[in-house]
């Protein structure tokens, strides 16, 4: 496997050029666990690797550390030395979710991926406004969106087809999809986006058969999935972190464990871009602070009430902004933490660079 077949290319050649003479060579991340990292070097060879301490600490927050996807600078080690992380090389693009609970950072999925597919089903994962939130996620990300609706041989054909045309009609430039990963019904698609060094992030709810899709690109079993016994549950393999496989002769998946929530990680501008129709209409809206919700003579509620504006994606366009009210609170919150230890120590954060050299003392002091 050569470096371009793991996703090389000419703006981490440049990156990497100021590493030159140390004696480090560039690894992909493929996995992660607690206390390392898997990585795939040139030709193929996978290696362990672990994080110096400078990194740990140049890195402004937990988005900041290495991910499955990222290149990096490693420093190989021998039996008696471990390989070492040097440095991390700019990420292309970087999908990622708020942590799920009450933090108010960002976690990542998938870094350096040109392409995010989520699956889902026709049946019960079916869930317009879940497919908005990962949309609007995908959005920030810079990679492009694919849509799986998976399981077609258990619902009549027009009723995926129909789930297809729906997600469809929610975001320009979305690919959306009919598949069958157990028998691999509609997957020749995916050869399409699957290039050498091109690299597929797949993601979508518990049990809408993820790894399933992978064990059928990759040809061979990769990562067993079984029949689930529908009474007990048991004998299904669930897939518990997330890795990078580099498909034979094509390109490379990120495995992912479903996720339960789909929290959003975005800010203002991304939600007023995905609902851009919404937010027209709200310049129509008598007072200028609307709510939306009570005021006199609100123009989306009346987009609603003539039947032109649907109603769940105007309940989800109210939820959404909610969700981001309450990140930043949470951001203030944390802010107020961060100003309340550099009193303590009177240390003053006059500008960015010394509140960011503030956060990193305060991760340092934890
Ligand atoms: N009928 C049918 N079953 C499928 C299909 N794809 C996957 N399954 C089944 O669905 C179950 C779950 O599939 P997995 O591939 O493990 O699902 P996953 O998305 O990886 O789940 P997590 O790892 O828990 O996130 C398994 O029993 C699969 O055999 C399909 O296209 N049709
Ligand atoms: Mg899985
Ligand atoms: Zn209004």
């Amino acid at each position: 496997m050569t470096l371009t077949e793991l996703g090389w290319n000419k703006d981490l050649e440049a990156a990497c050029t100021a590493y030159r003479g140390k004696g480090w060579v560039p690894a992909r991340l493929i996995r992660e666990t607690v206390i390392n990292y898997g990585a795939f070097l040139k030709g193929g060879d996978e290696i362990e690797v672990i994080l110096c301490g400078r990194v740990w600490h140049e890195a402004a927050c937990d988005a900041d550390l290495p991910s499955v996807g990222d290149w990096v600078m490693v420093e190989l080690g021998d039996e008696n030395q471990p390989s070492v992380i040097r440095a991390i090389l700019p990420r292309r693009t970087c999908f990622s979710r708020k942590m799920p609970g009450n933090s108010s950072q960002a976690q990542v999925i998938g870094a350096n991926i040109d392409y995010v597919a989520v699956v889902t089903d026709a049946g019960s994962d079916f869930n317009i406004r879940r497919m908005e939130r990962y949309f609007m996620l995908i959005g920030r990300s810079g990679a492009k969106a694919v849509v799986l609706i998976n399981k077609a041989d258990l619902f009549p054909k027009e009723q995926s087809e129909q789930a297809a045309a729906e997600i469809a009609a929610l975001w320009d430039g979305a690919s959306v999809h009919v598949t069958s990963a157990l028998n691999g019904d509609g997957l020749k698609v995916l050869k399409k986006f699957l290039k050498k060094g091109i690299t597929m992030c797949v993601v979508g709810s518990s049990g809408v058969g993820k790894s399933t899709l992978v064990n059928q690109l990759y040809g061979d079993e990769w990562q067993w999935t079984s029949e689930c016994n529908e009474i007990t549950g048991k004998g299904r393999h669930t897939t518990t972190s997330r890795e990078l496989v580099p498909l034979p002769g094509s390109g490379l998946l990120i495995d992912n464990p479903g996720m339960r929530e789909i929290q959003m990680w975005t800010d203002e501008t991304t939600l007023r871009d995905s609902f851009a129709d919404v937010d027209a209409l709200s310049a129509e809206c008598k007072f200028s602070d609307c709510s939306h919700r009570t005021d006199a003579k609100c123009a989306i509620r009346a987009a609603v009430e003539a039947g032109t504006l649907d109603l769940a994606r105007y309940e989800n366009f109210l939820n959404l902004e909610n969700e981001i009210a309450a990140l930043k609170k949470r951001t203030e919150k944390r802010q107020m933490a961060v100003e309340r230890w550099a009193k303590r120590n009177s240390v003053k954060a006059r500008n960015l660079a010394d509140r960011i050299q503030l956060e990193k003392d305060v991760r340092g002091d934890l």
